[in-house]
């Protein structure tokens, strides 16, 4: 059987269909290739791809992750449409070529497997991974339990039947421990993008205080030059700023971690359409158009990232 019957770029896909999606895609396609960042409290494994034209060396890379909550699946679909866009450039993009010209690409669809499925098959508004954490509740707001300024009291909760509970300790989730060695290991990373739904910013560190990073006004130039591309493609209009300033705190989440702890300057939160409508039950129409949006900001952001 084709397992690649299942799987459709249009569609909100099973987390087995993803992986096996991955797995086509790396041996139909010389550019790409797929790992395992690790498996998930329940199994699963956690898997990106890594795109590269395979020319010239210690290039910079460019990552992003999509699912860290399990009820955003259109993040998963964006960060699967980047993916598609990238390996397969189905428009002939010039744009795509020379970005491939400069940097080398990391992406994962589903960094929360064991929420993601929770979400789709009991609970559609599940937010954290799966863990037992003490009887009657689970789970972790993975994006409050990285170790860089992790604060349950901040943002989070220590209450482990709450929907924001940061859990017992920083790294306290195998999901977070394999996403921080990733981030860390990979030092040609250079810009990271955690996805999530919904509210349309585009945000950066930190988010555990409201003070800002010294290099503040290079994230936001770059943050503004996504924005304005995705104004142009659907007239949707995204935020742009700091975390704290214009969302809310919360410590303990991955783009802080991502710039704090592993160095990685161009460290950004972004919360796809809409504002509210559909909030995290998004419809299934959104999943080309969001894509489409979010992949012109994408382009938008490396293209300006080159005179970095
Ligand atoms: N939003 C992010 C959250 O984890 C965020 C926003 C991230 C705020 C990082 C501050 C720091 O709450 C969603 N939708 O999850
Ligand atoms: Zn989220």
């Amino acid at each position: 059987r084709n397992r690649r019957a299942t799987f459709s770029i249009g569609a909100f896909n099973d987390h087995a269909s993803i992986n096996a999606y991955l797995d086509s895609l790396a041996s139909a396609n010389p550019h790409v290739t797929v790992h395992t960042m690790g498996n998930s409290y329940e199994g699963r494994a956690i898997k990106y791809v890594k795109i590269s034209n395979n020319l010239g060396v210690n290039k910079k890379a460019i990552y992003a992750d999509g699912g860290i909550h399990a009820r955003e699946w259109l993040a998963v679909t964006t960060v699967l449409y980047f993916i598609d866009q990238i390996a397969n450039n189905p428009s002939r993009d010039r744009t795509i070529d020379a970005l491939l010209g400069k940097f080398d690409f990391y992406f994962a669809p589903v960094v929360n497997p064991d929420g993601y499925e929770y979400s789709r098959s009991h609970d559609r508004m599940w937010r954290k991974n799966r863990r037992p954490v003490i009887s009657g509740c689970n789970g972790v707001d993975l994006n409050r339990n990285f170790a860089y300024h992790w604060n349950p009291d901040n943002g989070g909760s220590r209450n482990p039947c709450e929907e924001v509970h940061a859990g017992t300790h920083a790294t306290s989730e195998i999901e977070t421990k394999h996403l921080q060695n990733f981030l860390c290991s990979h030092s040609n990373l250079i810009a990271y993008l955690n996805v999530h739904t919904y509210g349309q910013y585009w945000i950066y560190p930190w988010g555990y205080t409201p003070i800002l990073p010294t290099d503040y006004r290079d994230l936001d130039h770059l943050g503004r030059s996504a924005a304005t591309a995705i104004r142009h493609t659907h007239g949707r209009t995204f935020t742009v700023g700091e975390d704290t300033r214009v969302l809310y705190a919360a410590a303990g989440g991955a783009d802080d971690y991502a710039k704090g702890a592993c160095g990685v300057k161009y460290s950004y939160t972004v919360e796809l359409r809409d504002t509210g409508l559909h909030g995290f039950v998004a419809p299934t129409s959104y999943i080309i158009p969001a894509g489409e949006e979010t992949f012109a900001g994408f382009k938008a952001f490396a293209t300006e990232l080159v005179h970095y």
